[in-house]
């Protein structure tokens, strides 16, 4: 992958996590558990030679933690998201504040747009905006349009018929060297063509929302085969335990915005 990242923002869940949106019927997420993970990722980011900075979670926003779906980071500057759930609306302002902070300047996606970051994945030839009950049209079309004045071209994807996918990267993640990891359960739409497509089976499909970060995989622990594929492509798995994130319907990507 070419982009090579240096910084990280991320955001700590909160005592009041467990109240956050999810369909998952995996039971409430246990906190301290939740914090042990997000440490432990956090200290996988800076293996990877990345600076991170945490922001303290804020009590009105549960989903907070998940500071993905509220920006889009790019090397020429950041998109502020609005996202498709009402309830996340007001995460956006301390993100925006802490990306100008450090340097990083940002325009906006408006009303009656919406865009949840998790529906967007950044590859080596541009971004791919996937539709769905977060993201909707008029959201991904002014979302292209920024990032096309950012220099970055992008390509919708509409996977609204597509079960059981909270986000377009629920289902897929860029492995860098023109691959996707996929779930078995996405069909190879006209968007995906361009990329070799590395299949994960439906029993390992969490494991698909895996992050290529500089010379490191982060993937979920417990998805064996996955991680064995990855490596056998020459990849450095790191695995990561997410049981907490994932009770919230939370994966590994969200945690972090990554620039
Ligand atoms: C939500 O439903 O918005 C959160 N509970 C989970 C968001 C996960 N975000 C992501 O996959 N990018």
């Amino acid at each position: 992958m070419s982009t090579r990242f240096t910084r990280a923002l991320l955001r700590t869940p909160g005592d009041n996590y467990a109240a956050g949106i999810t369909t998952s019927a995996e039971g409430a997420p246990v906190i301290a558990r939740a914090l042990e993970q997000h440490r432990r990722y956090q200290a996988a980011l800076e293996s990877c030679g990345l600076k991170t900075t945490t922001l303290p979670a804020d009590p009105r926003y549960p989903d907070g933690t998940f500071v993905e779906d509220v920006a889009i980071v790019t090397p020429r500057g950041a998109v502020i998201t609005r996202p498709g759930a009402d309830a996340r609306r007001g995460e956006t302002e301390v993100v925006a504040a802490a990306l100008a902070q450090l340097g990083c300047p940002s325009t906006r996606v408006e009303a009656p747009g919406t865009v949840d970051g998790g529906d967007v994945c950044e590859t080596d030839d541009g971004v791919l905006i996937g539709i769905t009950a977060r993201t909707n049209e008029a959201g991904a079309a002014q979302l292209a349009a920024r990032l096309g004045d950012l220099g970055l071209r992008a390509t919708t994807v509409d996977i609204r018929a597509v079960a059981g996918l909270l986000h377009l990267k629920t289902g897929i993640a860029y492995l860098g060297d023109g691959r996707l990891a996929i779930q078995a359960n996405l069909p190879a739409l006209p968007a995906f063509a361009r990329y070799e497509l590395v299949r994960v089976e439906p029993a390992e499909g969490y494991a698909a929302n895996c992050v290529r970060v500089n010379d490191r995989v982060l993937v979920a622990a417990g998805y064996p085969r996955f991680a064995d594929a990855l490596a056998r492509l020459g990849y450095d798995p790191l695995p990561l335990e997410m049981s907490e994130f994932r009770k919230m319907d939370g994966g590994l990507s969200c945690l972090s915005l990554r620039f």
